[in-house]
């Protein structure tokens, strides 16, 4: 099995979604204020039984990446054939697969997205699905999300959703309050741990967080649990065993202040060609504004 990102489908399948966004419509949901400000302090939370009714049709749609990576966008594989079990991950994909789809344009995400954000608006960035199969040791390296982005901005969430049971040892890890410490930190591949080529000079060497610290964040994990935090939240996993099937749907969303960053190196995703200039607003034809919820 290839190591990385392959060729695979294109992501840009819909002409325009914002016209996607305008049919469409979103739930409410309350977050309380004492939730908002520990996401706002801590750059992470949990919100326990989150999606419940999206567990199986996220597991459907997941499913139908794993049983064909090439025919969806971005597959990637990061466990080498001498290494156990594997570690695969896709993105971009609301455009191909109906849950996807459905999750996004309907479910109360967007309306979560934005209280959190402090947002008057949430849009769609792109979703992110993920699975260790049993046997991988591999570990997630310590990283934060918004330096392998083509944005830039402080009002972001990533939603994760758990599809399986994920006890502690293997639980995605978090240092709290990293977000605000203002260091953007070099990417780093899944597969070889090694760091992106970048000519910005602005990014340093992402540290190795001591995943015991007693500023850690871990929470074991049901299925239908979300894990919400910014893009800018240092993160990672040990390398313990995976012992059962873990399985995870992510969307990222970006709020009032993000805008389009022309990066000076690799990004992941990889998208080209948006047409846009550094500070510019992402387009809403290919990343829809899901809140407000109508366009009434
Ligand atoms: O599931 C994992 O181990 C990694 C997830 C991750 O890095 C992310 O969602 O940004």
């Amino acid at each position: 099995m290839a190591v990385g990102n392959t060729s695979a489908a294109q992501w840009r399948a819909i002409e325009d979604a914002s016209a996607l966004a305008v049919a469409t419509r979103r739930p409410w949901k309350e977050i309380s204020p004492t939730v908002i400000e520990d996401f706002q302090r801590d750059g992470v939370i949990i919100m326990r039984e989150a999606f419940p009714q999206w567990v199986e049709p996220l597991r459907t749609g997941l499913q139908r990446n794993l049983d064909n990576p090439q025919s969806f966008a971005f597959p990637c594989e990061s466990t080498n054939g001498d290494e156990p079990g594997r570690f695969f991950d896709s993105y971009c994909n609301w455009q191909l697969i109906p849950e996807y789809l459905l999750f996004a344009f309907t479910s109360h995400a967007a309306a979560i997205a934005a209280q959190l954000m402090k947002s008057e608006t949430a849009q769609l960035f792109h979703d992110h699905t993920f699975a260790k199969e049993p046997g991988t040791q591999k570990a997630t390296p310590w990283h934060h999300d918004l330096p392998y982005y083509c944005i830039d901005g402080t009002q972001t969430v990533s939603i994760y959703i758990a599809l399986d049971v994920v006890p502690t040892p293997t639980a995605i890890r978090f240092l709290r309050g990293s977000h605000r410490d203002g260091n953007t930190y070099r990417p780093r591949n899944f597969a070889s741990g090694t760091e992106y080529d970048h000519d910005d000079t602005s990014l340093i060497p992402a540290p190795d967080v001591d995943p015991y610290g007693s500023h850690v964040f871990v929470e074991a994990l049901d299925p239908g649990d979300a894990l919400c935090f910014d893009f800018r939240t240092l993160h990672g996993t040990t390398a313990a065993e995976i012992k059962n099937r873990r399985r995870a749907f992510s969307t990222r969303w970006m709020g009032d202040d993000v805008r389009y960053l022309e990066r000076q190196g690799e990004t992941s995703p990889p998208l080209q060609n948006l047409g846009l200039q550094s500070g510019e607003v992402m387009r809403p034809d290919l990343f829809p504004v899901l809140w407000p919820p109508s366009h009434d």
